[in-house]
């Protein structure tokens, strides 16, 4: 589960689809935003240089990680993008509203996910110190928005993919 030895920007051999017809939204949370801004410029640039056209990109700010399980449920429910990701970091105090906050935002997106049938991708941070946390939004273990950006599209990829096979296997009469 430890991400010591993965760079977060780093997908080896495999091949990525190209975006150039996806519409993804993100859902951006504002609490300790030096990082989310870091994780929003690098899912953008993943974004852009796999072809996913800059109007395509429809970008949201929420106050903190906890509201962005509304966040992406209005970008579902109000635009028409293929999928969304969210991005947020959250990093561990002295009282119990990490696990608070990391509770409810990782079965919210996993709700959605199924609620809608669309891919939610779950780009938070959940650290114990603001340095892990910079390590993981440009720093030496790359950028946790790079990672959900390629999420993102490889899903789109996948439900594209299947409803092409599907239709031209069962053609609609
Ligand atoms: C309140 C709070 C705390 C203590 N810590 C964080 C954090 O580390 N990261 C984050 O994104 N948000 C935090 N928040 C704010 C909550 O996510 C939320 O915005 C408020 O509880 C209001 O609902």
């Amino acid at each position: 589960m430890a991400s010591s030895l993965k760079n977060l920007s780093d997908f080896g051999n495999v091949e990525i689809p190209n975006g150039s017809d996806m519409k993804i939204g993100i859902a951006v949370a504002q609490w300790n935003k030096e990082i989310t801004d870091a994780l929003l410029q690098g899912a953008k640039n993943t974004l852009l240089k796999h072809n996913v056209k800059e109007d395509n990109i429809v970008t949201i700010s929420v106050p903190g990680t906890f509201e962005l399980t509304l966040g992406a449920q209005n970008l579902l429910e109000y635009t028409d993008v293929d999928a969304v990701i969210v991005l947020g970091c959250v990093i561990q105090g002295d009282t119990r509203h990490f696990d608070f906050i990391c509770n409810s935002v990782t079965q919210g997106v996993t709700e959605l996910n199924v609620k809608y049938n669309q891919p939610v991708i779950f780009g938070v941070l959940t650290v114990n110190t603001l340095e892990q946390a910079q390590e993981r939004c440009g720093g030496k273990l790359g950028n946790k928005g790079d990672e959900a950006a390629v999420t993102a599209i490889q899903m789109v990829a996948m439900q594209n993919r299947l409803r092409d096979n599907y239709l031209s296997n069962y053609p609609v009469e």
